[in-house]
């Protein structure tokens, strides 16, 4: 199969380039989750590489979140290879080194949503379609500890509160007014924005930075990291109940009407 990530890394500015092409909607799938792993994993262990800046190369999507389909029929083992890969992708972006910057030029629903939140800085293309937010709710799903704790370190405790209960999708300029991105620009600037904030990032001593970056997230970082089995014996238990079962297959139902 092909690749479902490309990186380009610029050694003369030290900043990679991260495009995320699982067609359709880049949706994260098991084998997404691995390869994105490793692709992060590759460039946080190359000290040349200091910036990392996520986007999609697919339309209009920027992700779509977990793939629903690994959530959906499985085996429970399947279900906690799946669970520990996704909380390995969280592990990595969020506990990341390199300066991390989202250049969001689509939606990005529910998981999706989660990897922007996990980077340092937020641009979104300015297109009134795009939605962003956890609305996991929605789903009949509940967002985990560590999600939630994601979005309270960058919106703050009652923001939070509102969006995760009512599992509420923000257009751009809604995201923007309360933090859940940085940044609007015109789709065709995005990628160029995110280069010249990255310059700016990039001018502040990198030790001094990353270690500031760690001291901010490492708490919510160590809860997860140190409650990784119960958290997927919690997420299995949860997801091959009957009735949840039954929300899921509803709401993927309800996304192919959608379309017709
Ligand atoms: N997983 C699998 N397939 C998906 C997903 C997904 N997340 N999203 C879309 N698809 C499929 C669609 O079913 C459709 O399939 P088909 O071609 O067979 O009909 C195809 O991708 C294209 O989708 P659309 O036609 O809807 O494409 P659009 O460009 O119109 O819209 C969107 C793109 C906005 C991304 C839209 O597809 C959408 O809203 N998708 C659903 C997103 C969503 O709700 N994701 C939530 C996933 S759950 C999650 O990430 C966190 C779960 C935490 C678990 C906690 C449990 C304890």
């Amino acid at each position: 199969t092909s690749p479902k990530i490309d990186v380009e890394f610029d050694q003369s500015t030290g900043v990679a380039v991260m495009r995320l092409q699982s067609p359709p909607v880049n949706s994260l799938s098991l084998e997404f989750l691995t390869e994105l792993c490793i692709g992060v994993e590759k460039l946080e262990m190359d000290k040349s590489c200091r910036g990392l800046i996520i986007t999609s190369s697919q339309p209009k999507v920027f992700s779509a979140g977990l793939d629903i389909t690994e959530m959906y029929g499985k085996s429970p083992e399947r279900c906690g290879e799946f669970w520990r890969a996704v909380q390995e992708m969280w592990l990595k972006l969020y506990g990341s080194n390199m300066i991390t910057i989202a250049a969001i030029n689509g939606s990005s629903p529910a998981g999706g949503c989660l990897m922007s939140l996990t980077c340092d800085y937020r641009i979104m293309a300015d297109n009134p379609r795009y939605s962003i937010g956890l609305n996991e709710t929605q789903l009949g799903i509940v967002a985990p500890f560590w999600f939630m704790d994601t979005m309270k370190n960058t919106l703050g405790h009652r923001t939070t509160e509102v969006a995760l209960q009512l599992g509420l999708l923000y257009n751009p300029s809604e995201a923007l007014k309360i933090g859940l991105v940085d940044q609007l620009v015109p789709e065709d600037q995005i990628l160029t924005t995110a280069k010249q904030t990255m310059t700016k990032w990039l001018a502040i001593p990198d030790h001094a930075r990353a270690i500031t970056k760690s001291m901010m997230r490492k708490p919510t970082i160590d809860k997860l990291a140190s409650n990784r089995d119960a958290d997927i014996k919690h997420f299995v238990n949860f997801i091959t109940k009957d009735s949840i079962q039954k929300s899921l297959g509803m709401y993927m139902e309800m996304l192919k009407k959608r379309r017709g």
